[in-house]
């Protein structure tokens, strides 16, 4: 928990940012509903003992659900009070058994042109996936979870249904939405918005208000 006020539901699940569906706040709201969800299935890569692809309910049969309330801050200086609902990423990840050569984890978003109109454009912002990435330590920190729902309910597609990482200490770009795959890297990941700006984000992405985005200041959050 924390000592703030949830945000009022409404608030999260109409001013998003997932690029996937457009890049204005209200785009994943209006365009998402239609998304398909059921079935999915993850590819599990790279330095693990099980790779594979799975289906999403057999990785899900062995964790334990819990509400875990994060502030979710945007590295656009906006934040929001969440209930989510989800488990440890670090639970997930040991079932495949990492490697000692699995230094880093990297995140993709599904690519799916048809479904996500924000993939459509000629000017399309992001090259897609959108990928993300943790080193293992940060990974397996049990604040780190993987949610499949707010609000005690299953994930609002424009909040990345089925399932999402939250990480609760960094900018809100690095949880990243429906994730289709997860790979075990010995080299650190080139997550977007570090490729697609590298003077303004990082790849760690700690929150922090004393040091400012090179655009504006990170002091407070709206
Ligand atoms: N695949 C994908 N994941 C994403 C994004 C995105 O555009 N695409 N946006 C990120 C950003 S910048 C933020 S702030 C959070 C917003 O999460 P919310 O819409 O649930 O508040 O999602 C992150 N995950
Ligand atoms: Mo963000």
């Amino acid at each position: 928990t924390v000592d703030e006020e949830i945000s009022a539901y409404r608030a999260v699940i109409t001013h998003n940012n997932f690029y996937e569906f457009g890049t204005g706040k209200q785009d994943p709201f209006e365009r998402a509903q239609q998304f398909k969800t059921d079935p999915w299935s993850v590819e599990i890569s790279g330095e693990c003992a099980k790779p594979g692809t799975y289906a999403l309910e057999d990785l899900l049969r062995s964790v334990d659900l819990e509400e875990r309330i994060y502030r979710l801050r945007c590295v656009e200086a906006w934040s929001m009070v969440v209930p989510w609902i989800g488990f440890e990423l670090g639970t997930l990840l040991k079932q495949f058994e990492p490697n000692s050569k699995a230094k880093y984890v990297e995140f993709e978003t599904l690519v799916d042109p048809e479904q996500m109109p924000g993939q459509r454009s000629v000017f399309s912002s992001i090259p897609w996936p959108y990928v993300e990435g943790l080193r293992m330590d940060e990974a397996m920190h049990p604040l780190t979870i993987m949610a499949l729902g707010v609000y005690g309910q299953a994930m609002p597609p424009q909040n990345g249904a089925p399932f999402r990482l939250v990480v609760p200490w960094k900018y809100g770009f690095k949880s990243i939405k429906s994730i289709v795959a997860i790979r075990f890297r010995e080299a650190m990941p080139k997550n977007s918005w570090n490729v697609i700006a590298p003077g303004e984000y990082g790849f760690y992405a700690n929150v922090n208000p004393n040091v400012d985005h090179p655009r504006w200041s990170q002091a407070s959050e709206r």
